[in-house]
C-alpha cells in the first residue's frame, strides 16, 4: 500500500502542523479559482430540484400581482411545503408583510428577500470543521442512520485531508455488514490511508479503542471512525455507540473530539427525528448534509439549523470526493432559491 507510514522519506515530506485549529478543507471561496465550473454553480445545480420547486411556485404566486393577504397565504404554504419548517416559513411571510404589503413586487424581488431571510437564518450554523493540531490524533466518530452517507464522507474527508499532506488513518467501525468493511477499505486504498479493520461482528468498541491506538502510534493527525446505522434495534446501536464512545475515552478522556452527525436531506423533516435521536445517544458536535443534489428538500437545512443550531460543518451535492463542501450561508441560500451569485 502507498501508505505514509511505511515510506521513511514520508515524515520530512508532510508539511508541520499548524499551531492553531484551522479548518480541515478550504472554503468553496478559496477553491474557487481553481474551479473550472466553480463550486456556486455547482451547488446551484445541485440545489436545482428544491430551487425550481421554489422558483415555479413564486412565480406562480406573484407574476403580476400586489403583496395581498393571500399570496403570502400561498407563499407561506410554498415555504412550507419545501421543508423549510413552519416557523421560518411564518417568519419569512411576516417579515415580507411588515415591508411590502400592498406593493407591486416582482417573483425576482421575492425570491432575493426569501434568500436573505434563509442566509439570516442559516448564518449562526455556519462553522467550518476545525481541528486541534494539539489533539493528536484528532478523532472524528461519523454516526448516522443506514444509507445516509457516512462511509462516502470519510473517504471524501479522508481524500481532501490527504491532499491537505494530513496523516488519517481510518476505521471500518460498521462491524455489522462485511460489505461496509469493504466499502471503507476501497477508499483506503483510493487515498493511501491505512484502515484498521476487524472481521464482520466483531466489537466495534474495541476496534475504535485498537485504531486509536493504531493511529497514535502511526503519528496521524486525525483519525475517522465509521460506524454502523443500523443493528437489531435502537437500544442496541445506542449502546454500542455508546460503549464506542467510552472505550475511546480509556485512552484520551476527550475524545471522540469531534462527533458528525450525517444526515441524507432526500429525508426531509425525518431529519429532525434523527438529529434528536443522535443528539441523545452521543451528543453531535456537528451535521454534514448529504444528497442536497438529489432532492427537493434542500429547505430542511434551514428547518434542522433554526430548530437545533448545531453547526453544518459540510454540505454534500455528488458521490465525488470534491462535492463535499463546508457549508456557506450566503452561497447556500442564493442556490436554494435559484438566484444567481
Ligand atoms: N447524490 C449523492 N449521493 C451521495 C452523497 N453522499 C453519499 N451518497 C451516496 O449515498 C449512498 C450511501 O452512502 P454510504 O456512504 O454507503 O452511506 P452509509 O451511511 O455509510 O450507509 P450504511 O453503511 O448502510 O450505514 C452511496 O451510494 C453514496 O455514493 C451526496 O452528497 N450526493
Ligand atoms: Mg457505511
Amino acid at each position: 500500500m502507498r501508505s505514509w507510514w511505511r515510506d521513511p522519506s514520508g515524515d520530512e515530506s508532510t508539511p508541520a502542523l499548524a499551531p492553531v485549529a484551522e479548518p480541515l478543507v478550504e472554503t468553496a471561496a478559496d477553491s474557487a479559482s481553481d474551479d473550472p465550473r466553480g463550486w456556486f454553480a455547482r451547488l446551484r445545480a445541485g440545489l436545482s430540484k428544491s430551487s425550481t420547486a421554489l422558483t415555479d411556485g413564486i412565480n406562480q404566486i406573484f407574476l403580476r400581482r400586489r403583496l395581498d393577504a393571500a399570496a403570502l397565504d400561498e407563499l407561506e404554504e410554498l415555504l412550507i411545503a419545501s421543508d423549510m419548517g413552519v416557523g421560518v416559513a411564518g417568519e419569512v411571510v411576516e417579515n415580507l408583510r411588515r415591508t411590502r404589503f400592498g406593493q407591486e413586487v416582482t417573483p425576482d424581488e421575492i425570491r432575493g428577500a426569501l434568500a436573505a431571510e434563509v442566509a439570516k437564518l442559516v448564518e449562526p450554523v455556519q462553522k467550518p470543521l476545525r481541528f486541534d493540531p494539539a489533539k493528536r490524533p484528532f478523532v472524528i466518530l461519523v454516526v448516522g442512520v443506514n444509507g445516509s452517507g457516512k462511509t462516502t464522507t470519510i473517504g471524501k474527508l479522508a481524500q481532501q485531508y490527504r491532499a491537505g499532506g494530513r496523516r488519517v488513518v481510518l476505521a471500518a467501525g460498521d462491524t455489522y455488514r462485511a460489505a461496509a468493511i469493504e466499502q471503507l477499505q476501497i477508499w483506503g486504498d483510493r487515498t493511501g490511508c491505512p484502515v484498521v479493520v476487524r472481521g464482520q461482528g466483531a466489537d466495534a468498541a474495541g476496534l475504535a479503542y485498537d485504531a486509536l491506538v493504531e493511529a497514535r502510534a502511526m503519528q496521524a493527525d486525525l483519525l475517522l471512525i465509521d460506524t454502523a446505522g443500523r443493528l437489531h434495534n435502537k437500544a442496541d446501536l445506542m449502546a454500542e455507540l455508546q460503549k464506542l464512545v467510552r472505550s475511546l475515552k480509556k485512552l484520551d478522556p476527550a475524545a471522540p473530539h469531534a462527533v458528525l452527525l450525517v444526515l441524507d436531506a432526500t429525508v426531509g423533516q425525518n431529519a429532525h427525528q434523527q438529529a434528536e435521536t443522535f443528539r441523545q445517544m452521543v451528543g453531535v458536535t456537528g451535521i454534514v448534509m448529504t444528497k442536497l443534489d438529489g432532492t427537493a428538500k434542500g429547505g430542511v437545512l434551514v428547518s434542522l439549523a433554526e430548530k437545533y443550531g448545531i453547526p453544518i460543518h459540510l454540505i454534500g451535492i455528488g458521490e465525488g470526493a470534491d462535492d463535499l463542501r463546508p457549508f456557506e450561508a450566503y452561497s447556500f441560500s442564493r442556490s436554494l432559491v435559484g438566484l444567481e451569485r
